[in-house]
């Protein structure tokens, strides 16, 4: 059994995380799963986008409480290395990726959802961030990534009080950019992932790093970024095919270089 499907729809890539027995629970071997399925998807040239979802009632309803109930501080430790490395090796992904929150996001599988470019929600969604329940605290970028997606108020109360909030409240505090029906939610996501594929791959892939990195430069630095990258992708074939179609009044086509 695989703990992360892969799954092909033309250029874009679904993620499945399917360990649904256990609400899709992040234990070291689904991790590593990912970590996989991240470097896999970092080697297709072809790809254009990525869904994250959850099989079954959630999309992940944390780190493994079972495995980590053993854990010494010293494989804690390393068992938080792995999932950053996971999360970072999605997040670094050249392609955007929409996680399409279909149930329970709770600790590490609200920490997933942050890794991803943006949050889609399910109604039946829930996130919440419950590591003070259970006398931890976020292991997989909580502390860092939900500060940036929802600002430094709502991560202290998700953090510090570990209350889930529903789906209407996270797409409230811009946790989730859209809700869905649940049925309704894959269609959702990939109709994103597609209109994203027929734009100029070179320009998608820049911008999101720009979006990525700017974040952490100064402001001088990240617009010097900016006007760099926007020379560069001056140089591309798709630049060129992009404007000429525009002025010959046809659909571009671009082929990523
Ligand atoms: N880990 C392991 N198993 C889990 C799980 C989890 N996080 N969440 C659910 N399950 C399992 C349940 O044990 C149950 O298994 P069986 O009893 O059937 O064998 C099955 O999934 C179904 O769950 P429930 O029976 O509990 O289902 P309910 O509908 O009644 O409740 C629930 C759903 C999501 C409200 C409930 O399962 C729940 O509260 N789950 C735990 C949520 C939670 O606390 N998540 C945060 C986990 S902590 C760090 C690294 C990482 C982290 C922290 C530090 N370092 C190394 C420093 C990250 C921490 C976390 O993510």
């Amino acid at each position: 059994m695989e703990l992360v499907r892969l799954e092909r729809r033309g250029a874009v890539a679904i993620l499945t995380l399917d360990r649904p027995d256990a609400l899709n629970a992040l234990d070291r071997a689904t991790l590593e799963a990912l970590r996989a399925r991240a470097a896999q998807l970092a080697e297709d040239a072809a790809l254009r986008a990525v869904v994250v979802t959850g099989e079954g009632r959630a999309f992940a309803a944390g780190a493994d409480i079972a495995e980590m109930r053993g854990l010494t501080p010293t494989q804690a430790e390393s068992f938080s290395r792995l999932g950053h490395e996971a999360f970072a090796a999605l997040e670094s992904l050249a392609v955007p990726t929409i996680a399409a929150v279909n149930g329970y996001a709770l600790g590490g599988g609200c920490e997933l959802a942050c890794a991803c470019d943006w949050i889609y929600a399910s109604e039946k969604a829930r996130f919440g961030q419950p590591e003070v329940n259970l006398g931890i605290l976020p292991g997989f970028g909580g502390t860092s990534r939900l500060v940036r997606r929802v600002g430094i108020g709502w991560a202290r109360e998700l953090v510090l009080t570990g209350a889930p909030i529903k789906a209407d409240e996270a797409l409230r505090i811009g946790l989730a950019n859209r809700v869905f029906a649940p049925e309704a939610l894959m269609e959702g996501a990939l109709a994103t992932a597609q209109t994203i594929a027929e734009k100029g791959p070179v320009a998608v892939a820049q911008a999101k790093r720009l979006l990525l990195e700017g974040q952490d430069a100064d402001g001088r630095v990240a617009n010097a970024l900016e006007q760099a990258t926007f020379g560069l992708v001056f140089s591309t074939r798709d630049r060129e095919e992009g404007m000429t179609a525009f002025l010959e009044k046809r659909d571009p086509a671009f082929e990523g270089r």
